[in-house]
């Protein structure tokens, strides 16, 4: 069994901003994978950002509505690092992550709008995206229900004597479930290839994670299961990328579980209904202004990888993605009632 002895050592003092990504080296990274970081990432901000007026605005949807705006360098970084053939498995904060994953933003907004083009026929909704063909095993709205899932799939994974890992996103607030121990427990005793990540954006709903928890780092959970873990900040999208690329690398070689937290930071409510009136405005301007796409961006252009133009060239194309996401949507029909059954059972 992987000892803690084994782990990357957390950086205890990280939090999103303790580094300035402006001017960090560049060395490992190619050109073209730092500039579709930021591609990605301002393709899911301008995405989410169409989702919200669609909702709030258009109301062409209705339902829980949970964006990830701020978090976008977490889906980017990750998916990045990972093969394709890798599965992920997240919560009710999804869309990004089912872009990420190879799931077209038509078919992610069709799906938003119980269209016949989402997804999963527009049946799912906005937290029940799905590709089998993709290997995004969902969207699940039982907060932490998606953990005992993932070492269901590294079970599988390991059965089958495949190389792939299983990526599974949990909230902060999620590690506060009984399932998650008891997933977490499994995974460590049977060696599962489950990469579990954190999201810690410091809030479940409007409660800061330190008045439902007894630990300062969530990290620390995976010492109760001598499991290999870090802690990853979050503000800088090369950290993720680096630390979920190696963490793979060494899981796939000793076969092992890894619990990873990354410091992160969502600038809408919990979701699109919330006012947020547990935080700060000064609290949210403080991330904004560091903010880990933008960070990127500044970094590509001192780094002379990309012009101020291209950054608009690029910003321009993801509106445009996301508006004919949204035309695709509208002019998908809903299914019809003879499929009303379909695809609710296993056949
Ligand atoms: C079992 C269960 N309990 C409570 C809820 C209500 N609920 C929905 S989201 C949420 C907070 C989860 O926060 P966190 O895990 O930090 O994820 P985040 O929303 O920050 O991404 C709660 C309590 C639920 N959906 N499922
Ligand atoms: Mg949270």
């Amino acid at each position: 069994m992987a000892s803690v002895k084994d782990a990357v050592k957390p950086d205890t003092k990280a939090k999103p901003g303790n580094k300035a990504p402006a001017g960090a080296p560049s060395g490992t990274h190619s050109k073209d994978l730092l500039i579709q970081l930021y591609k990605d990432m301002i393709l899911y901000r301008r995405f989410e950002e169409r989702v919200h007026v669609a909702y709030t605005t258009r109301r062409k949807f209705a339902g829980f509505c949970h964006l990830h705006i701020g978090q976008e360098a977490v889906a980017a970084g990750v998916q990045h690092a990972l093969r394709p053939t890798d599965y992920v498995i997240g919560a009710y904060r999804s869309h990004t992550q089912a872009i990420a994953k190879g799931i077209t933003p038509n078919e992610v907004m069709a799906e938003l709008f119980g269209k016949v083009g989402g997804c999963v026929r527009g049946k799912g909704g906005s937290m029940h995206m799905f590709s089998k063909d993709k290997r995004f095993l969902g969207g699940h709205g039982i907060v932490g229900g998606q953990v005992p899932l993932a070492a269901g799939v590294g079970f599988a994974i390991k059965y089958r004597a495949e190389q792939d890992i299983c990526v599974c996103y949990v909230g902060d607030a999620a590690t506060n479930q009984g399932q998650f121990f008891e997933a977490l427990n499994m995974m460590a005793t049977w060696n599962l290839p489950v990469l579990v990540i954190i999201e810690n954006n410091r809030y479940g709903m409007g409660t800061d994670i330190h008045r439902t928890t007894s630990i300062d780092h969530l990290w620390k959970r995976a010492l109760g299961f001598d499991m290999a873990h870090s802690q990853v900040d979050g503000s800088n999208v090369l950290n993720i990328y680096d630390a979920v690329r190696s963490t793979g690398d060494e899981m796939r070689k000793k076969n092992h579980p890894h619990l990873m937290e990354i410091m992160t930071y969502r600038y809408r409510g919990h979701s699109v209904s919330d006012p947020g009136a547990y935080r700060t405005k000064e609290e949210v301007a403080d991330y904004q202004a560091r903010d880990p796409m933008l960070m990127h961006g500044k970094f590509l252009v001192a780094n002379k990888m990309a012009t101020e133009e291209d950054l608009a060239k690029w910003d321009e194309e993801a509106k445009k993605t996301a508006a004919d996401a949204e035309d695709f949507a509208d002019q998908s029909p809903p299914p019809g009632e003879e499929e009303i059954w379909q695809d609710v059972y296993a056949d």
